[in-house]
């Protein structure tokens, strides 16, 4: 198999932290891509994702999954079912909508970094940005509130959150969560001793 990523990507770090967790990334080729809007990667859109969205994975016989949770739980039917998306029940959509609620922040987060960075500055829309980027925010801190969330196995939730946090002090290194949600920052010093989580912490800024 071969995952499309780049080092800076939170949702492909989501991927890559779930397969070491699974035991499967021996499995895996990693190859570096680099997307943004306004890049034509026409090559990309043909043959991988029409979406020019990383990451996908490529499976041995040719076809591609596409979308970090899809991926997720693509790897996590390899490898038996259950493990980090939980297979059934109330479990399972608890764990899917709290992803779902960490997803959309990581998208609020990417349109705010894509704001600055991309688009030009007399077309910026600094209230349009606020609302994104809050968006993100109350989502830390429902997750500082939500301490249930911490005490749990590992899943899915718990991986999105500390890529999100991390997304946070790449981009955004001087919003301050650690101040504002303490329990938060515990978490993410805890999660941060697992070897999958700190060998794919992205680049410092
Ligand atoms: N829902 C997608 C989002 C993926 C995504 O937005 N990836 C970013 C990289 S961090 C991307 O490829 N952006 C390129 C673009 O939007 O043009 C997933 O979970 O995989």
């Amino acid at each position: 198999m071969k995952l499309t990523y780049s080092a800076a990507s939170p949702f492909a770090r989501k991927v890559r932290i779930a397969a070491i967790e699974l035991g499967l990334i021996d499995r895996i080729e990693l190859l570096p891509a680099s997307m943004s809007p306004t890049q034509a990667n026409a090559d990309y859109a043909g043959k991988i994702n029409p979406l020019r969205k990383l990451p996908a994975l490529i499976l041995d016989d040719g076809s591609v999954v596409v979308d970090s949770l899809t991926i997720v739980d693509y790897l996590d039917d390899l490898a038996g079912g259950g493990k980090l998306v939980p297979a059934s029940g109330p479990a399972r959509w608890l764990v899917r909508s709290e992803h779902s609620m960490i997803q959309g922040m990581l998208d609020a987060m990417l349109l705010c970094r894509y704001e600055t960075a991309l688009r030009p500055e007399a077309l910026r829309w600094q209230a349009w940005y606020d609302d994104q980027w809050d968006r993100a925010w109350q989502g830390f801190k429902l997750f500082d509130a939500r301490r249930e969330v911490f005490g749990r196995p590992l899943d899915i939730t718990q991986i999105a959150l500390v890529c999100a946090l991390d997304y946070a002090d790449l981009r955004f290194a001087s919003c301050g969560w650690r101040d504002a949600f303490p329990n938060l920052k515990a978490f993410h010093d805890a999660m941060m001793l697992r070897p999958s989580v700190h060998d794919t912490a992205p680049p410092k800024p």
